[in-house]
C-alpha cells in the first residue's frame, strides 16, 4: 500500500512540524506606548510573524541587507501602506491596528511575506502563548488528512472485499 505509506509519511511530518517546529514570531515590545519590533530584511522578513496588540500605535523597523530590488519595496495592503526600503538603512513603517486579525504585508512583488498579528488581550510578559492560531490550522490538516486516510482505507478495504465476494 504505496499511498497508505505516503500518507502516514506526510501526517508524521505535520504532526512533528506540529509539535516541534518554532514558528518565526516575535511579539511586539511596547515603549512609550508604541509597540516596537525591528525585522530585518534578507532574503525575506526575520521575524516573518510579529504579534502586536490591538488599538496601539504599531512601529516596525526594517532594517534592509538584501540588495536585491525585489525587497526594495514593503507593502502593507490592509493599511494602506507602500514604504521604499533603503539599504542598509532603518525604515520605520507606523500603524495603528484597530481590528484582531491577521495581516499580510509583502514585498513589491508579492513573494516574501510576513504577517501582523493582532491580538486581543495583553500578552503576559512570562512567555509567548505555548500555541498559536496557526498551529491549530496545521492540526486540524493533520487531523483531516488522518480522517481521509482513514477513510480512503475503509473504502479501499470495502471495494476489495466487495471484489473479492464477487464470484
Ligand atoms: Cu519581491
Amino acid at each position: 500500500m504505496n499511498g497508505a505509506r505516503s500518507q502516514l509519511a506526510l501526517i508524521s511530518a505535520q504532526l512533528w512540524w506540529f509539535l516541534f517546529s518554532k514558528p518565526k514570531s516575535q511579539q511586539a515590545e511596547t515603549s512609550d506606548g508604541i509597540q516596537e519590533v525591528s525585522i530585518t530584511v534578507d532574503g525575506g522578513y526575520i521575524p516573518a510573524i510579529v504579534t502586536v496588540k490591538r488599538g496601539l500605535p504599531v512601529r516596525l523597523k526594517f532594517m534592509r541587507r538584501d540588495p536585491s530590488s525585489c525587497l526594495e519595496k514593503v507593502l502593507f495592503p490592509d493599511f494602506h501602506i507602500a514604504q521604499d526600503l533603503g539599504l542598509n538603512v532603518t525604515t520605520p513603517v507606523e500603524f495603528t491596528p484597530q481590528t484582531v486579525g491577521n495581516y499580510q504585508f509583502s514585498c513589491g512583488m508579492n513573494m516574501f511575506h510576513g504577517a501582523i498579528n493582532v491580538q486581543h488581550k495583553p500578552q503576559s510578559t512570562t512567555g509567548q502563548p505555548l500555541f498559536h492560531y496557526w498551529d491549530y490550522s496545521s492540526l486540524g490538516l493533520a487531523i483531516s488528512n488522518l480522517v481521509r486516510g482513514k477513510a480512503a482505507t475503509i473504502a479501499s478495504r470495502t471495494l476489495l472485499t466487495g471484489m473479492i465476494s464477487i464470484p
